[in-house]
């Protein structure tokens, strides 16, 4: 009986680990908008720049009901846009988003002129 219960144990805690690990192996990218006429993206401190193909999760921080987080393959293949955080949203939301080859814009639809970024994904 002892046996069987370090048994299931084990198998237990493989699984919790496995999950653990799954959700590790999702790179985070921070984004930021507002509250003044600003926006980020980041991976840990430092601006994104260039970020390999693949799933990323999308943390984003809203500060304002007048901007939105939007991003949007620019060049490289057909266009792929998809708003985070609409405008009206303001607080933290978490979008997991598979990034492809190409050169990607993130921007405030309402003042792209001003609030946008750029960054490049590769194979
Ligand atoms: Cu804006």
């Amino acid at each position: 009986m002892k046996r069987l219960m370090i048994a299931m144990l084990a198998v237990g805690l493989a699984a919790a680990a496995f999950l653990v690990s799954a959700q590790a192996s999702t790179p985070k990218l921070v984004g930021k908008v507002g509250p003044d006429f600003s926006i980020t993206l980041k991976k840990g401190t430092t601006k994104v720049k260039t970020l390999k193909a693949g799933k990323y999760l999308f943390v984003i921080s809203d500060k304002a009901s007048i901007h939105n987080f939007t991003i949007e393959r620019e060049k490289g293949g057909p266009k792929i846009e998809k708003t985070l955080t609409g405008t009206m949203f303001t607080g933290k939301k978490t979008v997991a988003m598979t990034l492809k080859k190409g050169t990607w814009k993130y921007y405030c639809s309402n003042h792209e002129s001003e609030m946008f970024g750029f960054f490049k994904v590769t194979s």
